[in-house]
């Protein structure tokens, strides 16, 4: 530790009866959670679970991390932490082998509802109605994801929640916030294996923190191996704490205060956490505890066996090295100043027989509930087929179908599910009432279990975006014009006062108010917490965003251009499109995502990647407005929702002079709802964003030659035309042009999907449907770069007038043959 390290005081002491006590029960925890992995493994590999992956071997570790939790603190781990989970009362181990199964009623699987596998673990935080719980009043756990460091961006924002509910005095003076901080007290847990501190997302994350110092208590379990990779291919000098030693803080430089510690250690594990934790919380330094020596009982999940790859020497260091072993040695062995002892072999041996009868127990209720649900659908659906056999000429075969299915080890409804369609598949054309009642039963069953396994991709409470209705923007008499970025500048003002909790972040945000002056004097007036410069690290602006929202802060994170959006796109994909899904709604983090993008200059400030940024974040909204009034309005709708959203004003809009609306703040762009600019007869042309405008051109220059274009500005393309009122066009034009400007096949795909199937506007065509995009190679630079490489005025002209020329060439005669 370094020597500005001023631990206030020490910590009470306590007396023996206590310590022993907190010892013992320590105990007690350490063997249930570990007898739960050594029969999870087992659940595993006689079938009843599909996949096992157990935090054997962290149990001590994270004992003497989870003393130190409290309530309104967050952790942001992976999935070996389910000693932490237990610690902190937030799983018990029905709920662990629930999860193992894939238990779907959130109320025995509260981490997922069986959306995520056992080992990933979440608390429920918000209400069956959406609304935040009182985090304050619970120990909080953020959703885990898989890809390995995958949690560390989110845990910045965690950690960060605190800083700014520490340092925001209006906060402090609105109730609402009383749930969500103490004064900034809370402190936010990573965890990590050693060999995913490789990735990226892990040193943004450290470094960032140790800039932004928040209190964050960095663990990295140490077991030697990523899978079967060791450590020597993973992490220079094979130790993550020398690698970041450079981090240290010193009496000069602020920085983090590293701690080393080994997992079987338990007084020395517990003594660390203590000191850790502390500091992070009082002080708001962030800590790295590097807890080295944690060994691995069972390898690393139940896909394979680690002798493959580990030496003997390692299969004995794992046994000798055990911490649970090594715990109950350090108990045994334990002489108290008087030669107090904690407790004898019997007493251990008989907690851990317990451990054993209380884990088995749970694990039988576990598996209980989870054939109650899966039986009821199995006796009513059997019951429903035996009564078509009895009145269908084809009983034999069906009998057949149903004997096959009763025959099946411990069945689920995928079984039943398959056997009933071929049941129905024979008895088609046969009209008895038995099929009739089949028939209902099945889409009745369809539909539940849609839910059951799909519901929560969007919110599913009052403040969804669907629930925000639209307000028009208003003009006054003096036809006030002004740049598109003055506008949304003062739309920003607007809402920074009205909204407190508010807080954007970005790269050159801060001191001179955007790349494009669209925050411009905003930190002089709303200072440097609300409105503050980032380091270039869009994976982790991300990250901050995530985090604090979901400590009721509504972060706009600012991602400088659109073309940098994919360093962020894995947070946005894995984290925050899913988060509600993956919860099954217990949790949320509305963060509004603001860039810029499409048509400017050349390869990197041009790219307008929609088809993949609308298929990876399928989960948020995507919004793409053709001007900054419109943007304006769309801000003004998502800060009054709960929902994620991603925002990308035109880049080349904000010079643009905009009539200013003279209700900032108020009006909204209701999501999912299409603005018919221009009405007419012949073709409907819908576009979106920059080349909207390019659009609205080429459409003057076909009127002048009589095509009658139906001009539709899509707005959002999640969610897309929820009205489907371009089919309604196209019932009067009978002709669709989609222009855009992604690659081909890009968001055009999408965008057709949407209107000829989903919306049925393929039998209203009389014509082929058009699409024009942009080449498949990136725009090259400068104007005619763009000209050639993006769809320009002429040739979605030629495109618009050639669909014309086809349907009625006497009218319409050609202009380029
Ligand atoms: C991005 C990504 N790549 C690969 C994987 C597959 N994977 C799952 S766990 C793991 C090893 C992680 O090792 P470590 O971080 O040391 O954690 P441990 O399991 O040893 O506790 C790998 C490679 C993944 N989940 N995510
Ligand atoms: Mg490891």
């Amino acid at each position: 530790m370094s020597k500005n390290t001023v631990l206030k005081e020490e910590p009470n002491k306590i007396d023996f009866e206590d310590f022993k006590k907190e010892v013992i029960t320590d105990y007690e925890l350490a063997c249930i959670s570990r007898e739960a992995s050594l029969l999870g493994r087992r659940e595993v590999l006689t079938g009843k679970a599909k996949f096992g992956i157990f935090g054997d071997g962290k149990e001590v570790a994270q004992i003497a991390l989870a003393k130190q939790f409290k309530d309104g603190d967050f952790r942001s781990g992976y999935y070996r932490d389910q000693t932490i989970m237990m610690a902190i009362d937030q799983l018990n181990v029905q709920q662990y082998f629930a999860a193992l199964y894939a238990e779907t009623d959130e109320t025995l699987e509260p981490a997922s509802g069986g959306r995520q596998m056992g080992g990933h673990y979440s608390t429920r935080n918000i209400d069956e109605n959406g609304e935040w719980k009182n985090l304050m009043a619970q120990k909080n756990s953020s959703a885990d994801i898989s890809p390995t460091a995958g949690q560390m961006s989110r845990l910045l924002g965690l950690a960060q929640a605190s800083k700014i509910y520490r340092q925001h005095d209006e906060l402090k003076n609105i109730e609402k916030f009383d749930s969500f901080s103490n004064g900034g007290n809370e402190v936010a847990f990573g965890t990590i294996g050693d060999a995913s501190t490789s990735e990226g997302p892990f040193w943004e994350t450290m470094n960032a923190a140790g800039v932004l110092q928040v209190p964050m208590v960095m663990s990295v379990w140490d077991d030697g191996y990523g899978i079967s990779v060791a450590k020597e291919f993973q992490t220079i000098k094979e130790s993550i704490s020398e690698a970041l030693s450079g981090f240290q803080r010193t009496d000069e430089k602020k920085g983090f205060e590293i701690f080393k510690t080994k997992g079987w250690d338990y007084p020395h594990l517990c003594a660390t956490y203590e000191k850790a934790v502390r500091l992070a919380r009082e002080e708001h330094v962030p800590v790295l505890v590097h807890v080295e020596e944690v060994n691995q009982p069972q390898g690393h999940s139940t896909s394979g066996s680690h002798e493959r790859y580990k030496s003997p020497e390692r299969m004995q260091w794992e046994k000798d090295f055990d911490a649970v072993t090594r715990f109950k040695e350090f108990i045994l062995n334990f002489k108290g100043e008087n030669g107090e002892t904690l407790a004898s072999a019997e007493e251990l041996e008989g907690i851990e027989k317990e451990a054993k009868k209380s884990v088995m127990s749970q694990k039988k209720a576990a598996w209980a509930d989870f054939r109650k649900g899966t039986g009821a659908d199995f006796d009513a659906g059997i019951q429903l087929m035996k009564n078509v056999a009895s009145e269908s000429p084809n009983g034999n075969f069906i009998n057949k179908e149903i004997e096959t299915l009763e025959k099946e080890f411990e069945p689920i409804r995928k079984n039943v599910f398959n056997t009933l369609n071929k049941i129905l598949r024979l008895v088609r054309g046969e009209n008895g009432s038995a099929r009739t009642q089949l028939i209902s039963w099945y889409k009745g069953k369809l539909e539940e279990n849609r839910a059951r396994y799909g519901s929560h991709l969007h919110s599913a409470s009052k403040y969804a975006v669907e629930n925000i209705e639209g307000i028009a923007p208003t003009y006054g008499d003096e036809n006030k014009i002004d740049d598109g970025r003055v506008i949304l500048r003062d739309n920003f003002m607007k809402l920074f006062e009205k909204y407190p909790e508010i807080i954007t972040f970005g790269e050159d945000t801060g001191k001179i108010g955007g790349v494009n002056q669209s925050m411009e004097g905003m930190q002089d007036k709303f200072g440097e917490l609300r409105v503050s410069d980032t380091g270039i690290r869009e994976n982790t602006i991300l990250g901050q965003g995530i985090g604090m929202a979901m400590r009721g802060l509504r972060p706009i994170a600012e991602i400088q251009y659109l073309d940098y959006l994919l360093y962020a796109i894995q947070v946005i994909s894995d984290d925050l499109a899913t988060l509600q899904y993956r919860t099954k709604g217990g949790q949320k983090a509305p963060v509004i995502i603001r860039t810029r993008g499409h048509r400017l200059e050349g390869i990197w400030h041009s790219g307008s990647p929609m088809g993949m940024i609308i298929n990876a974040a399928r989960g948020i909204h995507v919004c793409v407005p053709k001007n900054m009034t419109q943007a304006a309005g769309m801000y003004n709708t998502l800060i009054e929702s709960d929902e994620p959203a991603l925002v990308i004003e035109p880049l080349n809009g904000y010079r643009v002079k905009e009539p200013v609306p003279t209700n900032l703040g108020e009006y909204r762009i209701q999501l999912g709802k299409v603005d018919v600019v221009k009405e007419g007869n012949d073709l409907t042309l819908v576009s979106y964003g920059s080349t909207f405008n390019i659009a609205a051109e080429a459409v003057k220059e076909l009127e002048k030659t009589g095509v009658s274009v139906e001009l539709i500005d899509v707005q959002t393309l999640l969610p897309f035309d929820l009205e489907h009122r371009i089919s309604k066009s196209i019932e009067k034009t009978s002709r669709l042009m989609i222009v855009d400007e992604d690659v081909s096949s890009g968001a055009s795909a999408y965008i057709l999907d949407q209107i000829l199937v989903k919306q049925k506007a393929y039998y209203l065509l009389d014509s082929e449907p058009v699409t024009v995009s942009a080449n498949d190679h990136r725009p090259s630079y400068g104007t005619d770069g763009d000209y050639f490489s993006k769809p320009n005025i002429d040739d979605i002209y030629a495109a618009a007038y050639n669909l014309m020329h086809e349907a009625n060439p006497k009218e319409f005669p050609s202009f380029l043959d």
